[in-house]
């Protein structure tokens, strides 16, 4: 963690209104090194990130992306007539030097945005309603993001969500069982074997040309969205995955948020389920959005996604605690693995409840 008179040295080096009053660590992210910079001026706080670069090795990259991604959001806020953009899209604050990032004589990056102010975010969803506007807010973040001008993004992490370089990562972090951690997993290695052809569905359909690449989010877990007072969609953060990829990546990560009745790494598995009132809220929101883009085959295999993304999140999650955890924040020593038998529960319930989530996409369709 980085000491106060730290963050007052990297603070200064941004080109933000206000003087440095307090840092204090933020947010429940896996990531990164989050802080909120409260100014001694009331009306303007920060959000300042230490950025993780083992993840991200290409940071000037992945700060551009955020750059035109957030400034054509804007662009057609702003065109739309929208009030309060400043809480409707990020604002990167550029260095004195102009840069959208800073990189210190640790050699660490940093980046800063304006804190948006009065927001709330959810770990789980509580309602229907937030259910609703947070698919809103997804689809409305792929729809904005369909005639991004200029060349193809870049790819912050190659292979992101591809899941037969997942499995091999799986299969080799198993043959190598570095920290001798295998023994302990066979239930959840036997999951992952009786379910790895199957996955490969929805990258099949690229490959062959049956679903169109997008501009995707990637990491749609429900507390990317932001909310305001009203339990209004605000905006999404987190976009340091925004790059090429299939619609069902951000529709199959929320729905695995969002619709799970307990949190992400819940350890009772009998509190862990789909809850399909959540799922048809959320599902009509962001329909609503984008149904008008989306291509038959797109929408066709949408029900398919959540289990998709619960599957390839909870291999990875095994695959973390197969190589002792190197990848994930933890915090307790078995956190990979409570996380991914989670994530294999739900994956479950996902697999009895595939025709009932399918007919009510095809109700909200027709
Ligand atoms: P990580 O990749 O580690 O999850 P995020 O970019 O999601 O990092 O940020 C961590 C947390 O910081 C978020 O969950 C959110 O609560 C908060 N946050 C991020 N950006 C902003 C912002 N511009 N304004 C207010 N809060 C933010
Ligand atoms: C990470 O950054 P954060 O905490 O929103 C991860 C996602 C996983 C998620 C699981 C860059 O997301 O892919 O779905 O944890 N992000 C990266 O909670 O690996
Ligand atoms: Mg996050």
């Amino acid at each position: 963690m980085s000491s106060a008179s730290e963050l007052v040295n990297i603070f200064k080096r941004f080109r933000a209104e206000g003087t440095f009053a307090e840092g204090k660590v933020f947010g429940t992210g896996h990531i990164h090194d989050t802080y909120k910079i409260e100014t001694k001026e009331a009306n303007r706080d920060y959000l300042l990130q230490k950025l993780n670069s083992k993840i991200f090795t290409d940071i000037p990259g992945l700060q551009e992306n955020i750059f035109r991604v957030s400034n054509h959001i804007r662009q057609k806020l702003t065109e739309n007539g929208e009030s309060d953009i400043d809480r409707k899209c990020l604002t990167v604050i550029k260095t004195n030097d102009g840069r959208t990032w800073f990189r210190d004589h640790k050699g660490d990056y940093w980046r800063m945005f304006i804190f948006i102010p009065d927001h709330h975010s959810f770990d789980e969803v509580k309602n229907p309603i937030q259910a609703y506007e947070g698919g809103k807010a997804i689809g409305r973040f792929q729809s904005l993001l369909s005639d991004l001008p200029g060349p193809r993004l870049n790819e912050t992490i190659p292979y992101f969500h591809d899941v037969e370089r997942r499995l091999e990562t799986f299969h080799m972090a198993l043959k190598e069982d570095a920290v001798s951690r295998a023994e302990r997993v066979k239930d959840e290695i036997s999951f992952v074997l009786a379910r790895q052809e199957e996955m490969k569905t929805i990258p099949r359909l690229g490959q062959q040309g049956k679903i169109p690449l997008r501009i995707t989010h990637n990491d749609t877990k429900f507390n990317n969205i932001l909310f305001d007072e009203h339990d209004r969609a605000l905006c999404l953060i987190d976009l340091d995955t925004v790059m090429p990829g299939y619609v069902h990546y951000d529709f199959g990560d929320s729905i695995r948020t969002a619709a799970n009745a307990a949190a992400e790494d819940e350890e009772d598995l009998s509190k862990v389920y789909a809850d399909l009132e959540i799922y048809e809220a959320f599902t009509r929101g962001y329909l609503q959005q984008i149904s008008n883009i989306l291509e038959p085959s797109e929408i066709e295999y949408l029900a398919l996604a959540p289990s998709f993304m619960t599957f390839v999140m909870g291999l990875r999650f095994l695959t973390d605690y197969i190589m002792g955890d190197v990848y994930y924040k933890i915090h307790k020593p078995n956190h990979n693995i409570l996380r991914s038998r989670a994530q294999f529960r739900l994956i479950e319930d996902f697999e009895m409840k595939l025709e009932t989530m399918k007919s009510i996409i095809s109700d909200i369709i027709n």
